[in-house]
C-alpha cells in the first residue's frame, strides 16, 4: 500500500471548539483553549502519523472581522490556508440557534473551493439528538459536504470518525515531518501560549485580548533536570498591568504557578518560571511588537 498524506485545515467561528478538537485528535495539548473568542492567534500545525499515513491538521484563529493589525494577521492566517489543503474541517456548535451570519460568511468562502469539506457538529454533549438532526438538514441544504460528523471534542466522542473520514480523501504523498514530531511550534512558543492561556482563564474583558507573551530566556541548567524560563507579559494600559499583577502580586503569582505546572508536564522536567508585566501602548498595531511576539511571517 502506498503512503498517504496531506494537510487539513480547521475553520469555524470563534469558540466552536477548533483547538479542543485539535488537542483531542492528537492526544496532546498542542493548542491552548479558553471560553473566550480569539484565543488562538497563529495557524498551529498538529501532526499525526501512523504506518500508512500522515495528517497535518492546521488549527486556525476563528474567522471574524479584524479590529487591528493583530486581528488582520489572525484572519489572514485562517483564510490563507483554505485553498492550499487536501481537506477542510468546518466546525459548528450543536447548541447554536440555526445558521448565524458568522457561519453563512464562512460557507460563502468555502463555496468557492473544490477541496473536500467535512462538517463537524461539535458539543453534542449539550443538546438532544433531534437538535443535531435539524442542524444536519439545515446545513446540507446550504453546501455540499463530503461527510457530516457529530462529535463532542470535550468528551472525545466521534473524533476517531473524523480521522477515518479524512483518511478516505488523502492522496498519496510523502512524510512531511519526522514520525515522532507532533507540532511545528517551537517549545518556546508553546510555553508563551500556556502563559497566555492562564491569563485568559484568570482575567476578563479587554485584559486577555490586549496581552502578549514574550519568552526572553529559556535555559537548561547544565547537568540538571531543570529549565529556567523568563517571560515578559505585555499589556496595553497601566490599569491592565495593575490587574495582571494583582494585590500584593497575587495574580501574577497565580498565573506563574498555573503556567509552570503545565510547562513541567509538557517538558517533563522541573521548571523555574519568572514573569514580568510591561506596558506597551497599542502594541497590537505595532509591527515590531507583532514580530517580537510571533505574529508576523
Ligand atoms: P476555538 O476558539 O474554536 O478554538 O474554541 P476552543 O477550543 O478554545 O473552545 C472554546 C470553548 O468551548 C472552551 O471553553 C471549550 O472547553 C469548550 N468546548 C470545546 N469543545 C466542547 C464540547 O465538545 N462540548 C462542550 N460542552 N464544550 C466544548
Ligand atoms: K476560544
Ligand atoms: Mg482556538
Amino acid at each position: 500500500m502506498k503512503f498517504k498524506s496531506g494537510f487539513v485545515t480547521i475553520v469555524g467561528r470563534p469558540n466552536v471548539g477548533k483547538s479542543t478538537l485539535l488537542n483531542r485528535i492528537t492526544g496532546e495539548k498542542i493548542a491552548i483553549t479558553s471560553d473566550k473568542p480569539q484565543t488562538t492567534r497563529n495557524a498551529i500545525r498538529a501532526i499525526i502519523t501512523d504506518k500508512d499515513s500522515q495528517i497535518i491538521f492546521i488549527d486556525t484563529p476563528g474567522i471574524h472581522k479584524p479590529k487591528n493589525k493583530l486581528g488582520e494577521f489572525m484572519v489572514n492566517s485562517a483564510q490563507g490556508t483554505i485553498s492550499t489543503v487536501e481537506a477542510v474541517i468546518f466546525i459548528i456548535e450543536a447548541d447554536s440557534e440555526g445558521i448565524g451570519p458568522g457561519d453563512e460568511y464562512i460557507m460563502e468562502q468555502l463555496s468557492h473551493i473544490k477541496t473536500p469539506i467535512f462538517l463537524v457538529i461539535n458539543k453534542i454533549d449539550l443538546v438532544p439528538k433531534e437538535k443535531i438532526l435539524s442542524l444536519i438538514a439545515a446545513y446540507s441544504e446550504k453546501l455540499e459536504f463530503d461527510s457530516i460528523i457529530p462529535v463532542s471534542a470535550l468528551n472525545n466522542e466521534g473524533t476517531d470518525i473524523v480521522i477515518r473520514e479524512i483518511k478516505k480523501v488523502l492522496p498519496e504523498g510523502p512524510m512531511y515531518y519526522p514520525d515522532d514530531q507532533i507540532t511545528d511550534q517551537p517549545e518556546k512558543q508553546i510555553v508563551a501560549e500556556i502563559i497566555r492561556e492562564k491569563i485568559l482563564y484568570l482575567t476578563k474583558d479587554e485584559v486577555p485580548h490586549g496581552t502578549g507573551v514574550d519568552i526572553i530566556s529559556f535555559k537548561e541548567r547544565p547537568g540538571r533536570d531543570i529549565i529556567d524560563i523568563q517571560a515578559n507579559i505585555y499589556c496595553e494600559k497601566d490599569s491592565h498591568k495593575g490587574i495582571l499583577i494583582g494585590r500584593e502580586g497575587k495574580m501574577l503569582k497565580k498565573i506563574g504557578m498555573m503556567a509552570r505546572k503545565d510547562v513541567e508536564n509538557l517538558l517533563g522536567t522541573k521548571v523555574f518560571l519568572e514573569v514580568w508585566v510591561k506596558v506597551k501602548d497599542d502594541w497590537r498595531n505595532n509591527n515590531n511588537m507583532l514580530k517580537t511576539l510571533g505574529y508576523k511571517d
